[in-house]
């Protein structure tokens, strides 16, 4: 199917995709798959005090009703997850295996939050006083300000949403500019869904298209109680501080540097394929891609060896063609930035294997690289930045504890793994003096988390956790009940205050 049918099939109505200022071009060829009509400045305010309409409503539904809606939503997903999976191929260039997979994601968090619409704990604690009982109760926090980047266009809208909806709160997503049509698709699944669940509020879930300015117009208004921004670090440098200065609340989920360390005793094969997935797979354009290898003396010249014949294999090409492992850049930007470290990295004493433009007679508009293997002598800055391109630095290391050192000396800390068979160097790995990344793996590469676990980093990568574990209570706000149920009014403390 193309992208016209495809977006008919999803319920997108053909009006939104035509005659407007932002034009929409495939990754795959360059065409022109959408021209859409951009929101304006007042309208990202006006969605906001709907949303803020819906959210007086929605706030009293019982979460295990609010449930009902998200597992609805998984049941349309479920329905289209090869449409919704092919439209993701189309406009971020993803193969189709992992367009399918990002919808899967997308399903797995809606399968999360019907269980948790009935998870939603609080505590209860032991009050001081005689006859008082203390307790936490979690409330809806309100409306929700959603911000995505290209590469997961339409899951870290899923794990924000679903959560947010079972939580109690309605939802105003600015999608990436580069990839609003999936975000037009999730729109329409989502009102698919409301229209079987009956009696939501209106409101409760809405998408802003246009550029930078209304991300924002919705990071300033103070009717937007969390914004949850996905993307570059040098975005969120500038939401978090706005964002705190209303004293909002925010969940940042930015860049990331992700390494792997390969100690003497790893196994090779299983390293090898990990490293593999993990830096040439979404051509580099996830922010767990794996971004580092430092690896072991002893083993480093076979596993470049293996890792070389294996990128020489990698089949770049249309994401379409089921043989493709590696689809193009999302634009000339990614392309021109990918060079440019490329120079740097030489620059700095680095040795490049790859890198270069592909099928350019085939797609003079459209941006494939062969992804880059480079030998680093230490890790100079060009090392120490993100990239969003296939480029795996490859570092040596003599010290185990060097090796921990180098993984941490980076400003980001999204995600790490390190492949040993050597229990002490995993559990060190794993330990306080281990990895500072919020993901933590062993035998397994840095991408491709399940949302069953909280996602997000330390350090430049923003603090925020979205998807799985407790990541639910930054989209609700606690109070805490102090009930007296005695004949007395004792004070906390022990005071005597009065007679
Ligand atoms: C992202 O790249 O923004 O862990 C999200 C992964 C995916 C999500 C990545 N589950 O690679």
């Amino acid at each position: 199917m193309q992208v016209e049918q495809l977006l008919d099939r999803l319920g997108v109505d053909p009006k939104q995709v035509k005659g407007g200022s932002l034009a929409v071009h495939s990754p795959i060829d360059g065409q022109l798959i959408g021209e859409l009509t951009m929101h304006q400045p007042e309208d990202v305010d006006a969605a906001v005090a709907r949303a803020k309409e819906a959210y007086k409503a929605w706030r009293t539904v019982p979460a295990p009703r609010r449930g009902e809606l998200i597992r609805l939503l998984g049941e349309e997903l479920r329905k289209e997850k090869e449409a919704l999976g092919r439209l993701v191929s189309y406009e971020a260039g993803k193969i189709i295996a992992e367009g399918q997979g990002e919808v899967q994601e997308m399903i797995d968090i809606c399968d999360f939050a019907v269980g948790l619409s009935r998870q939603l704990y609080g505590l209860t604690i032991a009050s001081e006083r005689p006859g008082h009982r203390m307790m936490e109760s979690w409330h809806p926090l309100g409306v929700v300000g959603v911000i995505t980047a290209f590469n997961f266009p339409v899951a870290v809208w899923s794990w924000n949403t679903c959560l947010a909806i079972v939580c109690g709160n309605p939802v105003v997503w600015k999608p990436s500019e580069k990839s609003p049509l999936t975000a037009l698709a999730c729109q329409a699944l989502f009102e698919r869904a409301l229209a079987r669940f009956g009696d939501a509020p209106e409101g409760l879930s809405q998408v802003i298209i246009g550029e930078r300015d209304l991300g924002e117009r919705l990071v300033d208004n103070h009717d937007v109680a969390l914004v949850s921004a996905t993307g570059s670090t040098r975005m969120g440098r500038e939401v978090g501080p706005r964002v705190a200065a209303r004293f909002g609340r925010s969940l940042l989920e930015l860049g990331g540097n992700n390494a792997i360390i390969v100690t003497p005793s790893a196994d090779l094969d299983l390293a090898a394929r990990g490293i593999l997935f993990g830096a040439v797979g979404t051509a580099g354009q996830r922010c767990t891609s794996t971004r580092r290898l430092i690896v072991h003396d002893s083993v480093a010249d076979e596993l470049v060896a293996r890792l070389r014949k294996a990128y020489g294999s990698a089949t770049v090409g249309n994401p379409l063609d089921a043989s493709t492992l590696v689809g193009p850049l999302i634009d000339k930007d990614a392309f021109d930035a990918m060079q440019k470290a490329l120079e740097q990295a030489k620059a700095q004493g680095g040795t490049v294997y790859g890198g270069e433009r592909q099928l350019a007679d085939t797609y003079p508009d459209a941006w494939y690289v062969s992804p880059a293997l480079v030998e680093m002598p230490d890790q100079t800055d060009i090392v120490r930045s993100e990239t969003f391109a296939p480029i795996l630095y490859v570092l040596r290391y003599s010290d185990y504890e060097q090796a921990i050192a180098l993984q941490n000396d980076v400003p980001q800390g999204l995600s790490s793994a390190v492949f040993t068979n050597d229990l002490r160097e995993a559990e060190t790995f794993l330990s306080a003096a281990g990895s500072d990344c919020g993901i933590v793996n062993v035998n397994i590469g840095t991408s491709g988390a399940e949302i069953g676990g909280a996602f997000g980093g330390e350090k430049e990568t923003g603090g925020g956790r979205e998807s799985g574990s407790d990541s639910w209570k930054v989209y609700m706000r606690r109070a805490t009940n102090t009930v007296n149920y005695s004949k007395e009014l004792p004070l906390a403390q022990g005071i005597q205050f009065g007679d």
